[in-house]
């Protein structure tokens, strides 16, 4: 993620703009509520759908790529909530995305799939209708995490930090207000691994909820990391693909 720019640069506006904004933005959605209660409505780990036209190791993922259309049916199939790609030059997503679905009244709280790398991107994003940030623990070091989080808070934002690793695993643990872990799959066993042990105890304790994701493209896959502890799950490519991609969740 080195050379990730900041796409949004070009139109940089003041924080201090941003902010007199954000004083008169409508609340944020509960995120993290959304997928407990989807969990414990139906037993089963809560889905957070992404909106996903493009991926580098993948390329073009859907043709006729309608953001809003797409996130209208991941919400009518049954998601807790969305993932949406901002980030325009890996994922061939944008922020004009985020921001259409948000005012085109979908209720599923919205994740900001963006590489944030400055706090500014997160007062951005909450303009453009997040609920959610994602933020990157290998390419964020542990005082950018702790400084993120808060200012997530702040604004309303759930932060929702993507681990690789044990070491990863371990550096997030020991960062307060933490409630939501995205472990990636380098293979499907990775969560599994990353929740075993002293480690998974230490996470239930904190009562940080656990999310798959990457990779899981089967209801088998679902069922595995579900049995490794998760209680949520990403999933883009799998259902992004379906020609109706609400089927996509159900089938
Ligand atoms: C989704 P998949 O294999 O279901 O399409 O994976 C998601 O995990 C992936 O898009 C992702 C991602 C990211 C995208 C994981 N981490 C960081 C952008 C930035």
């Amino acid at each position: 993620y080195k050379d990730t720019e900041v796409s949004q640069m070009k139109e940089r506006k003041p924080l201090a703009t941003l902010k007199k904004f954000i004083e008169n933005a409508p609340p944020t959605r509960d995120f993290v509520g959304a997928l407990k209660a989807a969990h414990s409505r139906t037993g089963l780990p809560g889905l957070i759908a992404e909106v996903k036209k493009a991926s580098p190791s993948r390329g073009i993922l859907r043709e006729a790529f309608d953001p809003v259309e797409i996130a209208r049916a991941y919400e009518k199939g049954g998601a807790a909530c969305l993932s949406v790609l901002t980030d325009e030059k890996f994922f061939k997503g944008s922020f004009e995305n985020l921001e259409a679905i948000r005012n085109a009244g979908v209720q599923c709280p919205l994740l900001c799939k963006e590489f944030v790398i400055d706090a500014w991107q997160i007062y951005y994003a909450r303009i453009k209708g997040a609920d959610a940030i994602l933020l990157i623990a290998a390419v964020l070091p542990d005082l950018d995490i702790r400084y993120m989080v808060k200012i997530c808070k702040m604004l309303g934002l759930a932060a929702l930090v993507e681990v690789h690793d044990e070491r990863e695993v371990d550096r997030v643990l020991g960062i307060e207000g933490i409630e939501l872990i995205e472990t990636f799959e380098v293979d499907i066993s990775n969560t599994k691994k990353l929740l075993e042990g002293e480690r998974g105890q230490l996470i239930r304790q904190k009562d940080i909820i656990v999310v798959g994701e990457s990779g899981l493209f089967t209801p088998d896959h679902v069922g595995y990391v579900q049995e490794a502890g998760v209680k949520a799950v990403l999933v883009g490519e799998s259902i992004v693909k379906q020609s109706d991609p609400g089927k996509g969740i159900t089938g």
